[in-house]
């Protein structure tokens, strides 16, 4: 399969690493419009064919994938562009800056009869995978209470200044991810109450966030993530899980350390992610993630079935922060029916 990747920026490195990883694909083309991203970009990954401009990119046209790396102001019109020529699609979170044009968007790709996938990662993350299996596995009945928990001080601006420059951060940003993961252990939310917060004076947005998520099927789950925890041990990027079920309970703790709790006996895993050999510390455990949600989409266009988030699906994580943004400012619960 040939891929077209657009953005040659920070994180679109891990994605061409990633489709280096996977039999079977080549990435034949690259596009920024930052020229000197473009070529450094190009020469790492011996990449020849380089665009500054999508319509360039789309009048080239010998791909079948396009992978979109880029922030979120340009998604809407690059998805577009690729629904009319016609192209599967796997884009970057945040996959749309409202939730109106996300729908818009998702309703293109919809016509056309390809696949759309939003690169939703954390989900993926081989920790994170194993609670959710284990949940999914019913090891610990149905569950009734969760907790997906972020909570950091590293510093993120440094490699993503434009983290720094928004109106929305945290939930924008990160909550956005850890929201998916409740949603993955979870499904879908009736209802959502959050609190939001800057700490840190230097930034624009709010760097922590506290959300208490109420699941159509009954589990209360509270979501909390902050880019102002200062600790002596850094977390960056783990998230900590626990989930208690009725014959049961589940925990991730930092370390990588899974507990599965559940007929009178306790057992403990480490599941540290493994370093490949493109990978770096702290980073890590992302990168691993990348390469596993871009296999994820490989697999699904092989086989004819739809990515776990599809377009359709991440409508969903994009309503919730949404509604978190709206519960905060307004100071009220807010039902997902409103968004
Ligand atoms: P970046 O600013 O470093 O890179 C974006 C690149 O896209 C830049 O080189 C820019 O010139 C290019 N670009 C922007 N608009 C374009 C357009 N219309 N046509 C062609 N090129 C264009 O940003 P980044 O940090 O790499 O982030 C990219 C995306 O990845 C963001 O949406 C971010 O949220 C996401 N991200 C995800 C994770 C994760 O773990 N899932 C981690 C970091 C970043
Ligand atoms: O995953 C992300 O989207 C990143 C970070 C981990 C820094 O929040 O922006």
């Amino acid at each position: 399969m040939k891929v077209g990747v657009i953005g040659c920026g920070f994180f679109a490195q891990n994605h061409l690493h990633a489709w280096r990883d996977i039999d079977g694909v080549d990435v034949v083309a690259l596009c920024d419009n930052d020229r000197s991203n473009l070529v450094a970009t190009g020469k790492e990954f011996k990449i020849k064919r380089q665009f500054t401009d999508a319509i360039e990119l789309f009048d080239y046209g010998d791909f079948d994938i396009v992978d979109i790396a880029t922030t979120v102001p340009s998604h809407r019109s690059l998805v577009e562009m690729a629904a009319q020529n016609a192209k599967h699609i796997i884009c970057q979170k945040p996959f749309a800056e409202s939730i109106k044009d996300a729908r818009a968007m998702v309703n293109a790709v919809e016509a056309t009869g390809k696949t759309l996938m939003v690169h939703e990662n954390f989900r993926w993350q081989s920790a994170v995978r194993a609670v959710i299996e284990e949940l999914r596995n019913g090891t610990i009945g149905e569950p009734f209470f969760g907790r997906v928990s972020f909570r950091s001080g590293f510093d993120v601006f440094s490699g993503q200044p434009y983290l720094a420059e928004g109106e929305r951060f945290i939930i924008e940003d990160l909550g956005i991810h850890i929201l998916d993961i409740a949603r993955a252990l979870f499904g879908d939310v009736a209802r959502i109450s959050a609190t939001k917060r800057r700490i840190n004076p230097s930034i624009r947005g709010e760097d922590v966030a506290t959300m208490f998520l109420e699941h159509k099927g009954g589990t209360s789950c509270i979501v909390d993530c902050s880019y102002a925890t200062r600790r002596q041990i850094e977390a960056f990027p783990e998230s900590v899980i626990e989930v208690d079920g009725d014959k049961g309970t589940i925990s991730l703790d930092l370390g990588y350390k899974m507990t599965v709790q559940a007929n009178g006996q306790s057992k403990t895993w480490d599941l540290s992610p493994p370093l490949l050999p493109w990978a770096s510390k702290p980073w890590h455990n992302i990168q691993e993630s990348v390469r596993i949600i871009q296999k994820h989409f490989i697999n699904c266009l092989l086989e004819g079935c739809e990515p776990e988030t599809n377009g359709y699906d991440n409508l969903q994580t994009l309503s919730l922060v949404e509604a978190a943004y709206l519960s905060a400012s307004e100071h009220r619960t807010v039902e997902l029916e409103e968004i």
